[in-house]
């Protein structure tokens, strides 16, 4: 059911233990809102998990109480499941929701306009830009205390889901959180160099071997690199190796969609998708192949070869764009 934040205030602060998940294959906002609202609810005094199949990303260890991130073992007897940035149930592992099995609340906070409204109780902004804002607006409702370790793991949740404050779902409220959050103690300076001058050189090799292979289709509006695995191989590449891969092509002049196929090791193809104009929604596009996410930028799976993937997403994405062009 709907919630609002005051009803989500009053489960926290009545919980004495809490499990907080965000998605698998974790982002910025993923590990800032998952690490942020951990480290308000122990100071809070609740006894805190937060729990994630996959480890946290390397360019994101640096924010403060990555460590305690842990992968899900056994079930968890908290009071209080808290899900985070996470659009449906397929967006959290098995084993995460085989722990939660016996907590017998809910909670589903999150941004994703695709967001499938499961949990007990669901609260979803698809107008914010990030989970992490959601994280500091329920903070600042409730009145809980905050210092500058929650703040790095707030901003670094937002800069990321915000392309850098360059996505348009950036609004004055959200600079003034940005405000808020500064004041807390956090250097700016140091998160954003963590954040986007710090990786190591394999992700640079990686973008040097897909822009060999960039495809500009339809007059130059779509833009597209793919990943086949044997490359992810050679180069040892790591989860968050290829984040930003799509916004370098995505800045292109005459692009208007940009498209990231990655071969997994199950041989099936994850899509990413970005689009820079609303007439041209990628959500939509994902949404034929049983994918989410939102109009600008959205994801899907789809069968392999790599090549058949592409051609059939590519072919989606034309029709999107003539879609788009009529209205
Ligand atoms: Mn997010």
């Amino acid at each position: 059911m709907d919630a609002t934040l005051s009803d989500i205030q009053e489960r926290i602060e009545a919980a004495s233990s809490v499990l907080v998940t965000s998605h698998d294959r974790p982002d910025g906002d993923a590990i800032g809102s998952a690490l942020a609202m951990g480290l308000i609810l122990e100071k809070l005094g609740k006894t805190v998990v937060v729990v994630n199949r996959d480890p946290v990303p390397e360019t994101l260890a640096f924010l403060p109480g990555s460590e305690r991130i842990t992968p899900p073992s056994g079930r968890s007897t908290a009071d209080l499941f808290l899900v985070l940035d996470s659009a449906g149930v397929d967006r959290v592992d098995a084993a995460v929701w085989e722990m939660a099995a016996d907590i017998p609340v809910t909670v589903n906070l999150d941004h994703h306009v695709s967001n499938t409204r499961f949990g007990d109780l669901v609260f979803v902004d698809a107008a914010a830009p990030a989970t992490g804002q959601l994280v500091f607006q329920l903070a600042r409702h409730a009145g809980w205390p905050l210092d500058a370790a929650i703040g790095e793991n707030l901003l670094a949740a937002i800069s990321t889901d915000t392309g850098s404050f360059r996505y348009p779902a950036t609004t004055a409220e959200t600079m003034r959180i940005v405000g808020e959050i500064l004041e807390l103690g956090v250097d700016v300076g140091r998160v954003n160099r963590m954040l986007y001058e710090n990786y190591p050189a394999r992700r640079v090799q990686a973008l040097r071997i897909l822009l060999q292979g960039l495809l500009l289709g339809f007059g130059g509006r779509c833009a597209s690199v793919k990943l086949p695995l044997a490359v992810t191989r050679e180069l040892d590449l790591q989860p968050g190796d290829t984040e930003g891969v799509i916004d370098v092509i995505r800045a292109i002049d005459t692009v208007q969609v940009a498209v990231f196929f990655e071969e997994l090791p199950d041989g099936k193809i994850r899509v990413s998708s970005r689009s820079k104009d609303e007439r041209y929604s990628v959500g939509a596009v994902c949404a034929e192949f049983g994918g989410g996410g939102h109009t600008l930028a959205a994801g899907a799976r789809l069968a392999g070869p790599l090549e058949v993937a592409e051609e059939r997403f590519l072919e989606a994405v034309g029709r999107a764009l003539a879609v788009g062009d009529r209205q």
